[in-house]
């Protein structure tokens, strides 16, 4: 049924209890606010951006402040509220829909996510949102970059993704990357006053290309690329340096398999344009940190990072697709204990997250000062792994870091 925009909302809740039903494979834990948990835990690495924070005393965040969630420390997105037990909640994280599988750092020890999700499963639908529902989170709000050539809002969505309306200020016509919230991003077009004409998907995982589907019906007639046939009402199938143009912004494809092998990262610039690009990099790239190898080797991510990613115009904006900032930089401190510029960094970052702002973007240039799947040719990490091969090294840290479980400071 067609419905007028103002009309529909993004519950969040029912593609993800569909899902629910049809796999059994939620995180349970790592989605849960620390209240909810039996062991009285008050957080916990893997809760969130914010994890190993969860013992730090923050100032009360009421509703409608920007901030993490009083209880469990994270930071939310607005839309993904619904109602349970005890008033109005975001959809947590593992309801969300099917997701990659579930990091080790957030497993409660000694309990697989599946034996707990087990346990969930069988007290019924009511008991399960009891269990990973609570009250008050509280909201990431939007933020805009704005240059004289490119805006760029940053959307929060879901738990920790983001997307991205890129608009084109010569032209106002504006494209937007990965919508996993398709209501979310068309009242930011509205509020730009801006004309849609284009989705840029980075990659067929839900939380990333789950909109596109529905952003499709609501808006008719997008073009949306994306590099890979699995990813949803794509109606342009994009390889490594297809051009595009949303404007007068032309946009460079940039395949970067190994996270999955249609992944695709896009490089924004304004022809003739002193100000710097953007790059949208999905789950490629993250500030301090780089995706899973789901679908791909250690070659491959080091061609992405370095040869690719790391050959573009260093000013280049980094827009990554999750906040991940914090644990990122914990595992690199890890990593290079002795590196100033990742101490910094974190504590900047968590400057940010306390007061509910996104991370993002850094710039090429920053993330070859602190990343450390950026610094595999540097000695220190290098020695770390114990081995000079810089893509070895990259095989070694992923690994490590697949398996790392975040300090709480
Ligand atoms: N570590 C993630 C676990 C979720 C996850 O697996 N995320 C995917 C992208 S959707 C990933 O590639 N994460 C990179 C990493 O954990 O280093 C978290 O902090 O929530
Ligand atoms: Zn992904
Ligand atoms: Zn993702």
């Amino acid at each position: 049924m067609f419905l007028p925009h103002s009309q529909k909302r993004d519950s969040g809740l029912e593609p993800a209890m569909a899902a629910l039903a049809a796999s059994l494979r939620v995180p349970a834990r790592r989605r849960r606010c620390s209240r909810s948990s039996s062991a009285g835990r008050a957080g916990g690495p893997g809760a969130g951006p914010g994890a190993g924070r969860a013992q730090r005393r923050l100032p009360h965040a009421g509703p409608g402040r920007a901030g993490p969630c009083r209880r469990c420390r994270r930071l939310l997105g607005r839309t993904a509220k619904v109602t349970g037990p005890g008033g109005v909640h975001d959809a947590p994280r593992g309801l969300a829909g099917p997701r990659h599988r579930p990091g080790s750092r957030g497993r409660p020890r000694g309990r697989s996510p599946s034996r707990s999700l087990l346990q969930r499963s069988t007290a019924g639908a009511a008991q399960l949102r009891a269990g990973f529902l609570h009250t008050e989170h509280e909201l990431r709000e939007p933020k805009a970059v704005s240059q004289a050539d490119m805006k760029v809002e940053i959307l929060p969505a879901l738990t920790d993704n983001y997307m991205y309306l890129l608009i084109d200020q010569d032209t106002r016509e504006a494209a937007i990357v990965d919508p996993v919230q398709p209501q979310k991003v068309l009242d930011a077009v509205k509020k730009h006053g801006v004309r849609l004409t284009t989705v840029l998907t980075t990659h067929h995982h839900w939380d990333h290309a789950g909109g596109n589907e529905k952003l499709v019906k609501m808006e008719p007639g997008l073009y949306v690329y994306g590099g890979d046939s699995r990813v949803g009402a794509l109606t342009h199938r994009v390889s490594h340096l297809t051009s595009l143009k949303v404007g007068s912004l032309s946009v460079k494809c940039l395949s970067t398999p190994c996270h999955t092998s249609g992944h695709i990262c896009y490089y924004v610039t304004k022809p003739n344009s002193s100000e710097p690009p953007a790059v949208f990099t999905g789950d490629t790239l993250f500030v301090a940190g780089c995706g899973k190898f789901f679908e791909g080797t250690p070659e491959e991510m080091y061609r992405a990072l370095i040869e690719i990613l790391g050959s573009l115009d260093p000013r280049t904006r980094v827009y990554c697709g999750h906040e991940y900032t914090i644990n990122n930089l914990k595992f690199a401190r890890h990593v290079e204990p002795r590196n100033p510029n990742i101490h910094e960094k974190l504590a900047w970052a968590k400057a940010k997250y306390d007061s509910g702002e996104p991370t993002i973007p850094s710039t090429i240039a920053e993330e070859f000062t602190y990343n450390p799947f950026m610094r595999v040719r540097e000695k220190s990490v290098q020695e770390h792994v114990g081995d000079s091969d810089p893509v070895r090294v990259m095989g070694a840290i992923r690994k490590e870091k697949d398996n790392f479980r975040v300090p709480r400071d």
